[in-house]
């Protein structure tokens, strides 16, 4: 029988929802050496996360994120409220000793995630960002492919995350499109996770960026009423330089009339390309030039054989698998990397990484200009 590891998660709506399947999927599917148990579940409302809490089989609830960090049966704190409030949960909980999961992205700015970073290096705690997509078996795969020298020496980098959901103007001003709340708009919510896929896939770093961002509904009105000024953008698109001379454009927005979810990535290299759209998760497109001529074209790999990443631990070939697949397997390699002692990625340091580009990616926006990305500790600048 596999050892008890204690879960205690702050916040309890969307993210809520998708990590607390993970933590009760892991164990049936992966069979982990260590078996979560849900203890305890924090929210400020208490008959609403009393209600998600018999839902998702939650031991107990708390109102408190504090708590969570001090209970003893608790030994990961998972962090899935809003973004205000990463920074001062993160490292209460690395200081109490606990293991910390943290939603993305890592902070609101680089200042609050040099300081998450800081807290984890100091600790010596396995810590790890929800940048779930990594764990999407077609882009582990384009992972492997890369490794394996297929595409060789990488010259383009492109990548969109496509959403449309507040382009109705009378969506309220949420916590996603609140500045204090959220830190910044599609550039912390979309931007993040493709520079991330950026960061996981490539062997070059992000160093300089230039771009541009709009706010296409200027007011909004509050959900507990009242209009207030939209102060995050709606849309960012920049273009950047790597450190080992591929040049790159990232582009997200909210705004793309048709779009729900469309984080598409496409690498071109010199002996082939790779395409990916994660509304379509379980295909890779390849094409491999170094093939005779006559018979080349975009191959479509269907990323579901056991021996693609993941996949053995989940259904027969054919049977896809979807998003909350994605935060299970994270989770498995939590358990795993917990059980064996080794670091896990991405780490706050990777979640940091992140940050320095977003944070020069919004500079950029506002200046007109090219801006460096901040090195420093914790950047793995290749
Ligand atoms: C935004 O709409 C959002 O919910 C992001 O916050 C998530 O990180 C993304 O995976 C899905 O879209």
């Amino acid at each position: 029988m596999a050892d008890a590891i204690g879960i205690g998660m702050v916040g309890y709506k969307f993210m809520g929802k998708a990590h607390s399947n993970a933590w009760r999927q892991v164990t049936p599917f992966f069979e982990p050496a260590l078996r979560p148990e849900l203890k305890v579940v924090c929210g400020r409302d208490r008959e609403k996360v009393e209600k998600m809490a018999r839902r998702w089989g939650w031991e107990r609830v708390v109102t408190d994120w504090r708590q969570v960090v001090e209970a003893p049966d608790v030994q990961i704190v998972d962090i899935c409220s809003p973004n205000n409030t990463h920074c001062e949960i993160a490292v209460a909980a690395l200081e109490a000793g606990k293991i910390v999961s943290c939603e993305k992205p890592l902070a609101r700015d680089t200042a609050e995630a040099e300081k998450m970073a800081e807290a984890a290096r100091r600790s010596g705690k396995i810590n790890t960002v929800w940048f779930n997509y990594r764990r999407v078996p077609a882009i582990a795969f384009a992972k492997q492919l890369i490794e394996e020298g297929r595409i060789g020496r990488v010259f383009h980098f492109r990548a969109l995350y496509l959403q449309d959901w507040t382009l109705d103007a009378s969506v309220p001003l949420l916590w996603r499109m609140d500045k204090d709340v959220a830190g910044s708009g599609v550039t912390g919510d979309l931007l993040a996770h493709i520079v991330d896929i950026s960061n996981f896939l490539m062997d070059q770093s992000i160093t300089s960026v230039a771009g541009t961002s709009r706010v296409f509904v200027g007011e909004r009105e509050r959900p507990e009423g009242g209009r207030a000024k939209v102060e995050i953008e709606d849309a960012a698109v920049f273009v950047c330089q790597y450190s080992g001379g591929a040049i790159g454009h990232f582009e997200a927005t909210r705004f793309a009339n048709g779009r729900k979810n469309a984080n598409t990535f496409e690498i071109n290299g010199e002996f082939g390309s790779l395409y990916f759209n994660l509304e379509d998760m379980s295909r890779l497109w390849y094409f491999d030039s170094l093939e005779p001529k006559h018979v080349q074209g975009w191959r479509e790999l269907r990323v579901w054989e056991e021996c693609h990443p993941y996949m053995k631990h989940w259904w027969v070939p054919g049977c896809a698998i979807g998003y909350e697949h994605t935060f299970t397997n994270q989770a498995a390699d939590l358990l795993e990397a917990i059980h064996l002692g080794k670091p896990m990625q991405p780490d706050f340091d990777d979640g940091l990484r992140c940050q320095r580009v977003c944070d020069a990616v919004l500079e950029a926006c506002g200046s007109q200009g090219w801006v460096n990305v901040k090195s420093g500790e914790g950047a793995v600048n290749a």
